[in-house]
């Protein structure tokens, strides 16, 4: 059983009603493969899988042979399969990474736009059969989007920045670590989601990482990831011209510099031939950036771009730019407004390989946040959606929180860039604005800890991450199910029952923790865990409340408050510029009101405020009460620990219910109607 946890949706458990197959190839055929490619590897897999699955022991052939007397699976590339076979009628729908699977023929076939896809094709031709899914089927299947990465943020001490999963599988003591057994492991995790690069390293990097040993040890990764078809990209800190070049300056103008950076990439690449490219965090929280040197932030970002042309990487080029230090007094301040304030100006200045990589959200990760109004700023200029995995402001994995639904809220945005159509999904995706790259990065974080996350549950939200930026049309529920079946069985109680549970998570973890739009009221200086609404306002960070005896909420307005409303176009900023087309879940994003505000739903602000955040704590019981429920239906090591975090979640619930509920019952004087709060 805890190699369930560690096994993921990969274990390959036995399927009950294996006989319904009705047939199984008896060989498996990797065209052309040599060791360590990825169609070697998806050949390798197809044997493991189907052995563990049906119970079938196949040999595996690398050599393509046009006789095949026997049924076989076959995979490889589009390429390899027509010089063997000739041509096949989908050949033409392929785009990169993509793959075509057959299950209707003679043979299984699976068939990839390019290594990579074939594997991919590998896997879902396994998860099909490990959900017992016998149809037979033929399709090809596409990425939404080219850029499809996960970022770590791993210190080269071998800790993570907001990581809850014990220490670095990358790094330790300051060097990339010796082995890189897990390192391989998480690769194959991430290419059976379809992830086609890993960012190694914190974005708020360390310019030791540039050092000979690091570099040669990041070779080591990459070979560690490439059978998966995964390609290994790293964290740049700015000043490393300075720190570790000796350089008087890092000024991104100052030819030394740029002489700089293209020798280090040049080292890079030597021991990294397939580096997928840069991330750069600039000017944002005391990071150094170009403009220290009063150079714009493109560039800082066309100075790695250049670099990187020749090898064909491609930097990420954070929009997380903010001044961390505004002043609270100045009611029209708003960090929300820094991200399209530092970049309106720089669109189309960016070289193509330069993508802007944005949080979903204005601020920061929160549990509700309206798109980031920067992704239809940037017309001429390829975006890139961040999302989070690891859950920062969301409970740090001790609490259940699905975030499919809230990652699909966003993605589905539409931001009707000069009246058209232009949902987010389609903005990053480059098709929108015609962009040649574009796509998503979700931070992991995971660690050492045999469940990779720290916790069973929270790797549904891994396994979404990856089935979304493949492709986001799919449903939270769907996503949900093929993943539960993958890591729990058949069991019908089982996927009912958790499926209940994750998709009550968000809603119950909105409502105890912050509701209407006033972001997760948790503790902004330190921890981001647990309540502490008092931690929000008069300070330099800017998450602000502005909660005092008689209001609450944010006035982002233009005609009154920090004109953020106005950085959408014009139908959105409308909208969201009017309290009563503003939603009542975005409310105290946009608005500043009184507690009386009487809101869509009848209530007053306050007493939606004491009656969401018991009934969020009470869902948070009931999340406890469903798990429960499962005992025995459930190995009994991962039952034992989820009851366990269940059982946290349930008390720390409570904990924020009463925190949140009283705070503002002592600040605004407004007792419950319901008599809960304020009355002890
Ligand atoms: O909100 C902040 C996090 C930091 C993080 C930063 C960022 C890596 O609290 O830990 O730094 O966001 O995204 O750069």
């Amino acid at each position: 059983a805890a190699e369930d946890g560690h096994r993921a949706w990969l274990r390959y458990a036995p399927v009950p009603d294996a006989s319904r197959y009705r047939y199984l190839p008896s060989s498996i055929i990797a065209l052309n493969s040599t060791k360590s490619s990825p169609v070697y590897t998806a050949g390798q897999e197809l044997q493991q899988g189907i052995k563990g699955i049906l119970g079938k022991q196949l040999l595996v052939n690398t050599n393509g042979t046009r006789k095949t007397d026997t049924l076989a699976i076959i995979v490889g590339t589009a390429d390899t399969y027509t010089k063997i076979y000739g041509d096949f009628d989908e050949a033409g729908d392929l785009e990169e990474d993509g793959f075509y699977l057959s299950t209707e023929g003679r043979n299984v076939l699976i068939i990839g736009s390019n290594e990579r896809g074939a594997l991919y094709g590998a896997f879902e031709y396994l998860s099909r059969l490990g959900q017992a899914n016998f149809e037979e089927d033929s399709y090809v299947d596409n990425p939404h989007a080219p850029i499809r990465w996960v970022n770590q943020w791993d210190n080269l001490d071998g800790s993570i920045e907001r990581g809850y999963a014990g220490p670095s599988i990358f790094f330790r003591n300051g060097f990339v670590a010796d082995n890189v057994t897990r390192v391989a492991e998480y690769a194959r995790l991430l290419a059976s989601i379809r992830i086609n690069g890993v960012i190694v390293n914190n974005v708020n990097a360390n310019s030791s990482l540039l050092s000979t040993r690091n570099i040669e040890g990041l070779g080591r990764l990459a070979d560690a990831m490439r059978p998966y078809g995964i390609q290994l990209g790293i964290s740049l800190l700015f000043s490393s011209p300075r720190d570790l070049g000796g350089l008087p300056t890092f000024d991104p103008l100052e030819p030394t510099v740029d002489a700089w950076w293209a020798n280090i990439t040049e080292k890079l690449y030597a021991h990294v031939p397939d580096m997928v490219g840069y991330l750069v965090k600039a000017n944002s929280e005391g990071q150094p950036g170009p403009l220290t040197y009063n150079r714009t932030l493109a560039d800082g970002a066309n100075m790695f771009a250049r670099a990187l042309e020749s090898h064909g990487g491609v930097v990420m080029f954070r929009a997380f730019v903010y001044d961390n230090h505004i002043n609270p007094a100045n009611w029209t301040a708003d960090r929300a407004n820094a991200a399209v304030d530092f970049f309106k100006d720089l669109d189309g200045k960016f070289d193509e390989n330069v993508v802007v990589q944005i949080k979903y959200g204005p601020i920061d990760f929160q549990v509700r946040e309206p798109a980031s109004p920067l992704f239809s700023t940037l017309r001429n200029t390829s975006t890139a959606i961040e999302l989070q995995v690891t859950q920062e402001y969301l409970g740090h994995q001790d609490h259940l929180v699905y975030l499919a639904p809230l990652w699909k809220e966003i993605l589905d945005f539409d931001m009707k860039a000069d009246n058209r159509p232009s949902k987010v999904k389609d903005i990053i995706s480059g098709g929108r604005f015609r962009r040649p790259l574009g796509g998503s990065a979700g931070v992991v974080n995971v660690g050492t800890n045999t469940t990779w996350l720290g916790s069973h549950l929270a790797m549904s939200n891994l396994y979404a991450y990856g089935k979304l930026t493949w492709d986001p049309s799919l449903s939270s529920e769907g996503i949900l199910q093929d993943w539960i079946r993958l890591t729990f069985g058949f069991d019908k109680t089982v996927l009912d029952t958790i499926t209940s549970m994750s998709l009550a998570s968000w809603p119950a973890y909105e409502n105890y923790t912050g509701n209407l739009g006033v972001q997760t009221l948790t503790d902004i200086l330190y921890t981001h865990f647990g309540p502490n609404p008092a931690s929000q306002d008069n300070n330099g960070w800017g998450q602000w409340t502005r909660a005092d005896h008689t209001s609450i909420g944010m006035d982002r307005t233009v005609k009154n408050g920090t004109r953020n409303a106005g950085q959408y176009s014009p139908a959105i900023a409308q909208q969201f510029e009017n309290i009563e087309t503003t939603p009542d879940n975005l409310l105290l994003w946009f608005h500043h009101v009184s507690y009386t505000h009487i809101l869509k739903s009848g209530k007053t602000v306050i007493q939606h405020f004491y009656d969401a955040h018991y009934a969020g704590a009470s869902a948070a019981q009931s999340l406890l009460t469903q798990w429960s429920s499962l005992r025995g239906k459930i190995d009994t090591e991962r039952f034992e620990d989820v009851l366990f975090k269940q059982t946290y979640q349930a008390g720390h619930a409570l904990v924020w219910r009463d925190s949140i509920t009283q705070f503002y019952c002592n600040l605004s004087g407004i007792p419950d109607e319901a008599g809960r709060v304020g009355n002890h």
